[in-house]
């Protein structure tokens, strides 16, 4: 009886977890786009002033939900001795999000070449992308990525779900 009862708890409240990683170059925007994800997914959720977005140097997480999953983002640092850790995170993401910021046509070249060299990763096959220029449009771009990390569930299964 009692595991029926949990059994039926875990499926009323229960998320599936799901992981997305924000990369792109050092001062794209990464940061400034879990920002306004936040601040379009959470409920009462006070945004940060822009000038309080400082360079990442660790990692910056953010958790939403949505559509009955819960996303954590993990905002990497772009600086280039940061993108070295960057492949770490890649076997255990559903999801990648690269931010590039299109005013910054000096960079565009140095932007492309890191895209590349991330989206050539073994580890990122079958790993559903979102390439942006910022934090407009950030509600249709997370939407497109609920439906596509949902559907890619058989390649990559969502990690065991908290409870809350
Ligand atoms: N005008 C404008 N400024 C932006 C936009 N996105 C980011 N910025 C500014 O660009 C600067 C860098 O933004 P961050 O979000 O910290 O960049 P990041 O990619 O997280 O940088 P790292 O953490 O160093 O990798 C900040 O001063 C932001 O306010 C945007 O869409 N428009
Ligand atoms: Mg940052």
């Amino acid at each position: 009886m009692y595991t029926l009862l949990s059994g039926l708890y875990k499926h009323l409240v229960q998320k599936d977890d799901y992981f997305l990683l924000i990369l792109g170059l050092d001062n794209a925007g990464k940061s400034t786009y879990l920002e306004a994800a936040k601040t379009k997914f959470k409920k009462d959720y006070k945004s940060l002033n822009a000038s309080k977005i400082t360079t990442t140097v660790g990692l910056n997480i953010g958790q939403v939900d949505v559509s009955g999953i819960r996303i954590n983002f993990w905002d990497l640092g772009g600086q280039e001795d940061l993108q070295s850790l960057w492949d770490k995170y890649y076997a255990e993401c559903h999801a990648v999000i690269y931010v590039v910021d299109s005013a910054d046509r000096e960079r565009m070249d140095e932007s492309k070449e890191v895209f590349d060299r991330v989206i050539g990763s073994e580890h990122l096959i079958g790993v559903p992308l979102f390439y942006t220029c910022g934090p407009d449009g950030v509600h249709e771009g997370i939407d497109w990525l609920v439906e596509c990390v949902k559907r890619n569930a058989a390649n990559r299964p969502p990690k065991d779900a908290d409870f809350s």
